[in-house]
């Protein structure tokens, strides 16, 4: 397991990777070029720029998440056509400087989903928070305005260019079901995969965050099923999932370990966190220890134990603790927190197969 953390970039993100140098075992950022509208194809000198900022810190650039997909894609367009191109290009611009995981999306209009960015949990730190009741209630623009609207940063998946022109969007997807939705989605691979192989970049799809319709837009990487039948639409170790438990988990149907299992070889990424959910369906983010969520984390490090995972890993999302000021689910004392909870589970399955030898000393 190889733990890397998401940095949003020098001036977008409060954390400075001098702090994240000190998190231990983590080795790498995982980051994007958030200013680069979705569908248009990465600058060279913006890549370089990032490379040569984490270099500084001896952090690699591994990881990328998200390039994100022009909604013209997932819409099955004509236009689609100049977006893949430009795609294409990035990931050929990426492999240039060393990247080795894309990790990118299929959602429709939104990306993740919450209700409330700062509900209050039992021990007064915050956490994101997804209620049944209020998504039934709400107009989609009013969630809008509500989870975009007000932030010091743009949120990732809620930028302002891309939600703009909410009304046109959701007239757009009228014509789009389920089945085309994995038409699109398949058409996209078989473009991109290729260029992935040969540029030895392994992408990887993010599962739906909540994994269920929201407002009527098709929703399809939601279970273990569904994953399978995405890695079978072209069958390469370049086409991976990026396997989140968080946002897999708010399904209580869906077994993480089981997925771990099964798609051993197929996970280039792994997002690893906790969430609690309730009797009636809604969700909270926890902490990443097991008892205080619904899934079993120490189960679910386990079962990437068990597989000898070499892949990358991060602890995905964070509660607000401390007082700390801080993006929604990205501030860094719940992260790390979480990382050193990965590790504890991970190294202790990892001393106990090599043996009781060392008696306590390195
Ligand atoms: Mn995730």
């Amino acid at each position: 397991m190889r733990m890397v953390f998401r940095w949003y970039g020098e001036g977008n993100d409060r954390i400075p990777l001098r702090h994240i140098k000190q998190i231990p075992g983590v080795e790498g950022i995982v980051w994007a070029l958030h200013d680069v509208p979705a569908g248009a194809e990465w600058p060279m000198e913006k890549i370089l720029q990032v490379k040569e900022q984490a270099d500084k810190y001896g952090l690699h650039i591994d990881v990328v998440e998200s390039v994100n997909v022009h909604e013209d894609i997932k819409l099955g367009l004509p236009t689609r056509k100049q977006y893949i191109e430009n795609y294409k290009r990035t990931i050929e611009k990426l492999a240039k400087v060393g990247v080795k995981v894309i990790c990118y999306n299929f959602m429709p209009v939104f990306d993740w989903l919450r209700t409330e960015l700062y509900k209050e949990l039992p021990d007064g730190s915050t956490a994101l928070f997804y209620e049944h009741a209020k998504i039934d209630a709400i107009d989609p623009m009013e969630l809008v305005n509500k989870i975009a609207g007000n932030p010091e940063f743009t949120m990732p998946g809620w930028e302002p260019e891309r939600l703009q022109d909410l009304t046109s969007l959701f007239a757009a997807y009228k014509h789009v079901g389920e089945a085309d939705l994995w038409e699109n989605l398949k058409y996209f691979l078989e473009e991109i995969i290729p260029v992935a192989e040969q540029n030895e970049i392994k992408m990887a799809i993010h599962p739906d965050d909540p994994p269920w319709p929201i407002f009527g837009l098709p929703r399809i990487m939601t279970s273990q099923e569904n994953l399978r039948k995405f890695l079978q639409l072209v069958d390469s170790p370049y086409n991976g999932i990026t396997l989140c438990s968080g946002a897999l988990g708010a399904n209580p149907q869906n077994d993480i370990v089981e997925m771990v299992k099964e798609f051993a070889d197929r996970i280039p990424f792994a997002h690893i966190r906790n969430v609690k959910v309730y009797e009636n369906g809604d969700f909270v983010e926890t902490s990443h220890r097991s008892q205080d969520g619904s899934l079993d984390i120490c189960r679910i490090v386990k079962a990437y134990h068990d597989i000898g995972y070499t892949g990358y890993a991060r602890p995905d999302h964070g509660r607000h603790i401390f007082d700390e000021e801080c993006r929604p689910g990205y501030g860094l004392y719940d992260r790390a927190l979480g990382i050193m909870y990965l590790w504890g589970i991970w190294d202790t399955l990892q001393r106990t197969k090599e043996g009781e030898s060392h008696a306590g000393h390195q």
